[in-house]
């Protein structure tokens, strides 16, 4: 049941088309399987996991950024604002900002409504005085969400470094469409990963526990589950490193011995070692950052890091 507390908007996004998209990556080359197929219910429970990870620097990062920042914020947005948070997932991060930055309207969007459903509604418990709303849209196809200009102080909020998991082209035309929708004297709070020493890129993908190279394999997983599949995640290795000419992070499935795997009526060789790319994460320097927010239509006008400067919090305001 969904509580009179909050606000519904449900575009029914679905999460896409696995057994196509699957079938079409596997058949180009090199072979690729979209990274949004990882968060099926086991896929974030492991992520969840591996925001916890000592190695995986990035959430624990932001969090204290985010801490030290929400003061500065203030002054920068003042109170009453419509919050929109772009993936807002368990809405945890969100909750560092809401006593002081004040807001008057909390939107949450994501593409998964039962998580969407269940965090806006404890927000609204626990934030009485919020006017809280849900959209369950993809955000990375349409930011079409009804009513959203009757807000006129709008601030959008995008943590976790989630741009960095798409190409810079993409990341540009979602920027932009985020732009569009803030219109006039918007503001967009982002979480971007920084370029930093290798070592500690390889260690954040490749943790001791193995809860990253899990998160990844559990993709075989799932289509072995959800799909007519004889496909054998024990045949496939993790493997994730930095790329520092294209500045990013790759994973991979990596094929144990050459085989011949089947998904309904289609079938794959693969060679020994060959790989499945199955996700980048662009790291950028804020410089970088800043030309790529420029060319979306945003100026940086705060940027906050850790002492370390791992990752960094920006305030981008459009133009
Ligand atoms: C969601 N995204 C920002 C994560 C990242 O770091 O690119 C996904 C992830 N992949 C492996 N570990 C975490």
């Amino acid at each position: 049941m969904i509580s009179s507390a909050i606000q519904f908007y449900d575009a029914h996004p679905g999460t896409g088309d696995l057994k196509r998209e699957v079938i079409t990556g596997l058949a180009g080359t090199p072979k690729a399987i979209p990274p949004k197929f990882f968060y099926d219910r086991r896929g974030s429970e492991l992520f969840d996991a591996i925001c916890e990870l000592p190695e995986y620097y990035q959430t624990r990062t932001e969090m204290g950024i985010l801490r030290n920042c929400v003061a500065d914020l203030v002054e920068h947005i003042g109170p009453d604002c419509l919050l929109v948070e772009l993936g807002s997932g368990a809405s945890k991060k969100v909750r560092l900002l809401l006593e002081e930055l004040r807001p008057s309207s909390y939107m949450g969007v994501d593409i998964s409504k039962e998580f969407l459903l269940s965090s806006t509604e404890m927000l609204a418990s626990d934030y009485p005085w919020l006017d809280v709303h849900a959209a369950c849209i993809d955000f990375s196809r349409t930011l079409d969400i009804p009513h959203f200009d009757t807000f006129d102080h709008k601030v959008a909020f995008f943590p976790g470094s989630s741009i960095g998991n798409f190409d810079p082209d993409d990341a540009i035309n979602l920027l932009r469409r985020i732009a569009q929708m803030m219109d006039m004297n918007g503001h967009l709070l982002i979480g971007v990963d920084l370029k930093k020493d290798s070592n500690i890129l390889n260690s954040a993908y490749n943790d001791a526990a193995g809860v990253t190279a899990e998160f990844n394999l559990n993709l075989l997983t799932r289509i072995r589950d959800e799909l007519d599949s004889d496909i054998d995640p024990d045949a496939f290795k993790h493997t994730a490193f930095y790329n520092p000419g294209r500045g990013r992070i790759e994973m991979h499935l990596v094929s144990a011995h050459p085989q011949r795997i089947r998904i309904e009526d289609h079938s794959f060789e693969l060679g020994a070692s060959e790989m499945i790319h199955t996700e980048n994460s662009y790291k950028y320097t804020v410089e970088e950052f800043g030309e790529l927010a420029a060319a979306a239509g945003f100026h940086q006008k705060q940027v906050w890091t850790d002492d370390a400067r791992l990752f960094s919090v920006q305030l981008l305001k459009t133009v």
